[in-house]
């Protein structure tokens, strides 16, 4: 399998994030990429490519012009002011609130996060750039014949809607290939997301749509991140009607729990017939991850790429959550692995 991965993901290194009451270092870190990509060389998976550089035509399809052209200038107003700490905000147009737009630069992120989780550094910006541009080169290849391919992109994606970022999230790099996949011919696109959080981001972009199918499995919202979206009655909206599927399970859940809610996705997904599969594969559902509340063992993620593989689509897998960093790549890779394994197997 094709791996496409940037070394730009480095440029983006936030400094702290409020845990718990606590503050601690970023979990969102640069060894996480780092580790997952020794790991696809370690077990010689197949070539690792850089991206090829689609613009920012293909990141407007999914996120507004006035949200990219606010991230994109942020740090610049940040150094301006003379900060050089993150910038993180602080204050959301919440409930009682109004949603107005106000002038200033930390009026503005509160306007545009729904979090305090996506800090703004001086390279976040083409970090998160170009890994939207590794999901889109690795959506390339598969548009050009591959069977499956890996986009190693940091930072995630799957929390970043069309016009608000947050939970480590800036531009929703499963969801720019997605529509890419759209825009270069295919019909109808379906998003699995196995991340231990759901993928509020990625739901609320195609929510009113019915070209993209969206399932998650993730953590109860009502005791975990995101809190505020990912609940069973969650089903699509207008056209979008019944091409939304969410499968919020207990903490403590294990593979058994686990595998049967990825099973009734995958009988949902196959039901729906897409051309094209995207999974956004975080990996932070992994017994030891330091944030989550699951307990899927590193085996259990060659039977999840086995089970993905059977559903017999052309499958691209982008990289999301994971914060056990000295075990996401065996994780993320064993995916890939089971894959690439059912997958043979199916061929032969
Ligand atoms: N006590 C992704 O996995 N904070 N984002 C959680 C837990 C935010 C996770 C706090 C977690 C965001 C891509
Ligand atoms: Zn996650």
């Amino acid at each position: 399998m094709l791996t496409i991965y940037s070394d730009d993901h480095r440029l983006h290194h936030g400094r702290c994030e409020l845990i718990d009451g606590q503050l601690m270092p970023c979990f969102e870190m640069p060894s996480r990429a780092d580790h997952v990509l020794q790991r696809v060389k370690a077990r010689n998976i197949g070539p690792v490519s850089g991206p090829t550089d689609f613009g920012r035509e293909p990141l407007r399809r999914v996120h507004s012009a006035d949200y990219l052209n606010f991230f994109e200038g942020a740090w610049a107003r940040w150094a301006e002011l003379g900060r050089d700490g993150d910038l993180l905000p602080f204050t959301w147009p919440a409930r009682t609130l109004r949603r107005v737009k106000p002038t200033s630069l930390l009026g503005e992120l509160g306007y545009y996060s729904f979090d305090a989780g996506a800090p703004i550094t001086a390279g976040t910006w083409q970090a998160a750039y170009s890994a939207a541009q590794v999901a889109l080169t690795a959506q390339a290849a598969i548009q050009a014949g591959a069977h499956s391919a890996f986009a190693l992109c940091r930072p995630p994606g799957h929390h970043a809607a069309s016009d608000v970022m947050g939970g480590y999230c800036y531009l929703n790099n499963a969801a720019i290939a997605a529509q890419a996949f759209l825009d270069h011919g295919h019909q109808r696109v379906a998003i699995l997301d196995v991340d231990y959080h759901h993928g509020n981001g990625t739901q609320e972009i195609f929510y009113r749509r019915s070209d993209v199918f969206f399932a998650s499995i993730h953590g109860d919202p009502q005791a975990e991140f995101p809190f505020f979206l990912g609940y069973a009655d969650e089903q699509g909206e207008g056209p979008g009607e019944g091409c939304n599927v969410n499968y919020p399970l207990p903490a403590g859940s294990d593979w058994a729990t686990w595998s049967n809610a990825l099973d009734q996705a995958c009988q949902r997904i196959d039901a729906y017939a897409p051309d094209v599969l995207v999974i956004s594969l975080g990996v932070d559902t992994f017994k030891d991850d330091p944030i989550s509340q699951f307990k899927l063992d590193s085996p259990d993620y060659l039977a999840m790429g086995e089970r993905i593989a059977r559903l017999g689509k052309p499958t691209l897998f982008v990289m999301e959550g994971g914060y056990a960093v000295e075990e996401i790549g065996i994780n993320a890779v064993n995916v890939l692995e089971g894959f690439e394994r059912a997958q043979q197997e199916a061929q032969a």
